[in-house]
């Protein structure tokens, strides 16, 4: 069976190149009954205009070039924020690239109105191919300067409602209990539960 390496123990495939995300999904997964491995291949993100439909296409691709054997995790997230009509979005990861999170800030340089929201969508393919979305979001805002070490990507520019750190100034598991990964990652286990 799929998933199954013989003693019992079920295994799930991440496929991500970011290290970041791969550690936050390392440290949400442990102790569930599934072992998670890293699949650390770039895929080939399908371009569209939704981070549901980028995930789900990818993920489909993936399942039918073979490479990777189901259960398998795919996740396209983004930052989209309010003012920027919600750019960056599903160019997060060509955007983070190219100008960074000092880019954000000087686009951001002036603007009064700093909300913004992550979001996260995880593909899950199925063993037999069946792709499934799960969804996690998070509101919050832009500050006016980059603060804290931790984290990745835009961590530095993000702070969550509620509080007043950045997620980069946040150990993983506190990051985990806000964001937008961290509630995907909780609907993931809830459905792995019951596969
Ligand atoms: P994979 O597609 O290989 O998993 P990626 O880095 O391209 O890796 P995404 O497309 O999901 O990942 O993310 C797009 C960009 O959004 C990513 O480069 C980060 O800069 C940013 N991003 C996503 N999740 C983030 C988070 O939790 N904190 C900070 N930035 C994040």
């Amino acid at each position: 069976m799929s998933g199954d390496k013989g003693d019992g123990e079920r295994v799930l495939r991440l496929v991500t190149s970011n290290e970041g995300k791969a550690m936050e999904y390392a440290a949400a997964l442990a102790g569930i009954s599934w072992k998670v491995e890293r699949v650390a291949g770039p895929y080939e993100e399908i371009q569209a205009d939704t981070l549901e439909e980028v995930a789900g296409a990818s993920a489909r691709q993936l399942f039918a070039e073979g490479s990777v054997p189901p259960p398998f995790v795919l996740e396209d997230a983004g930052l989209f924020i309010d003012a920027l009509e919600g750019f960056p979005g599903v160019y997060s990861a060509y955007v983070f690239q190219t100008i960074g999170h000092q880019g954000i800030l000087r686009l951001m340089e002036g603007i009064r109105d700093r909300d913004a929201s992550f979001e996260s969508r995880i593909a899950l393919c199925v063993p037999g191919g069946d792709v499934e979305l799960l969804s996690g979001s998070c509101s919050g805002t832009i500050p006016q300067a980059m603060r804290g070490s931790g984290g990745f990507g835009f961590d530095p520019v993000f702070i969550p409602e509620g509080d007043y750190r950045t997620f980069a100034e946040m150990s993983i598991e506190e990051k985990e209990e806000r964001s937008h990964r961290g509630r995907a990652m909780a609907a993931l286990r809830e459905r792995l539960a019951r596969l």
